[in-house]
């Protein structure tokens, strides 16, 4: 039996997935050595890309805490907009893709790694999202797609079937740097450079050049696993004023266990720039709604 495109992204649909597009490998073309399809599956033919989208739900339960200052709320966008469900909802659906094809269409095809708790990461999932055609690089540097804005998780399979790649992205400009800016604004830890700055990275994929901005890591890292007591850690793990990475990992190991659920430690103590995002009509999602009083009711 065949598998064509179409049925991929039916099959995607009823395992609950939001979103699918097909990217052909030669969107891929300037990725770095190491992070390119063929070196995670050699004759790779297609990515498939599929993506889930954030419930309003979870989303405003980051508003509970950033501006109510209700911080057990983080535990829903935790568990059901990080780390735990999405994660895990695009690993299975990335296995039963992948499932489908080698057992319908006789051709290989790999899943990849969805994020936290499912072991490292094969390929850049954001570059993948692009080459896709669901959607754009926001300046904060992940993917915002016209329906969800940045409230979105992917996963990619890569398979040696040929399918028939979908366009990039042309539809409204949904992120305008110069003007907004909001994703900057909302960081607590300044990881996020302003686009007044410049020094943006540049992304050639499918003849679209994209543009965003450099993420300091290290400092989303410190907010993200709470590594200073600025951002409710017992202790500053972490001392430097401008750490490293290294720095960052080394405190990661000394900072002991918490109650992270299934995690050692939890990750999932920010996520402002994704929360504030306008882009995917938020107004209409939350603001209209009473969920939210906008980025300038967040506190620190
Ligand atoms: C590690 C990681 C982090 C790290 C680093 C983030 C980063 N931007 O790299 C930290 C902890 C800081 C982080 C934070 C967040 N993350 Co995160 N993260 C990841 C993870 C697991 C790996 C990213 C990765 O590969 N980094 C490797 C380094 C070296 O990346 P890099 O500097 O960009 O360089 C690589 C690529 O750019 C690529 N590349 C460079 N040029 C080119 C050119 C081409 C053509 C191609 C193809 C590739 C390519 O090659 C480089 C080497 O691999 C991905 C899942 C995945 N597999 O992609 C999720 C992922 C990027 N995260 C995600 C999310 C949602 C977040 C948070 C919002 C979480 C939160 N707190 O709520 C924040 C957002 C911070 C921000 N504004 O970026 C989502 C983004 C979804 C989306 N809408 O796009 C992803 C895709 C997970 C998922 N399953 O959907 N994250
Ligand atoms: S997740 Fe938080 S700390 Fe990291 S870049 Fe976004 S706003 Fe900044
Ligand atoms: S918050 Fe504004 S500047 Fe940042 S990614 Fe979203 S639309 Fe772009």
């Amino acid at each position: 039996m065949s598998v064509s495109k179409a049925d991929i992204k039916e099959f995607a649909k009823s395992l609950g997935m939001d979103l699918c597009g097909v990217a052909g490998i030669d969107r891929f073309a300037t990725s770095p050595e190491g992070s390119h399809p063929h070196d995670v599956l050699p004759g790779a033919k297609s990515a498939i890309v599929i993506g889930v989208r954030l419930l309003d739900g979870v989303i405003q339960a980051n508003f509970r805490a950033f501006e109510d200052g209700k911080t057990q709320m983080k535990g829903v966008y935790g568990t059901y907009g990080y780390s735990i469900i999405p994660n895990f909802e695009l690993t299975y659906a990335c296995y039963a893709v992948a499932r489908h094809i080698e057992v319908n269409a006789g051709e290989v095809a790999t899943p990849c790694s969805t994020g936290p708790m499912t072991n490292g990461a094969q390929i850049s999932l954001r570059h993948a999202a692009v080459a896709a055609g669901l959607g754009v690089f926001g300046w904060m540097g992940i993917v915002l797609t016209p329906e969800f804005g940045a409230r979105n998780r992917f996963g990619v399979i890569l398979t040696t079937l040929e399918l028939e790649p979908d366009p990039m992205y042309s539809g409204e400009k949904l992120c305008n740097p110069e003007k907004c800016g909001i994703c900057t604004k909302v960081c607590p830890s300044g990881a996020l450079g302003k686009y007044e700055d410049g020094n943006p990275k540049v992304v050639e994929m499918g003849g679209v050049r994209s543009e965003y901005c450099q993420l300091d890591w290290a400092k989303c890292f410190i907010v993200e696993e709470r590594l200073t007591k600025e951002y409710g850690a017992t202790e500053d793990w972490v001392t430097s004023e401008n750490p490293t990475l290294g720095d960052v990992f080394e405190a990661h190991h000394k900072n002991p266990g918490d109650e992270a659920g299934l995690q050692r430690i939890s990750s999932w103590h920010c996520g402002r720039c994704l929360s504030y995002c306008p882009a995917g009509n938020w107004g209409k999602h939350f603001k209209s709604r009473g969920l939210s009083d906008g980025a300038d009711k967040a506190k620190i």
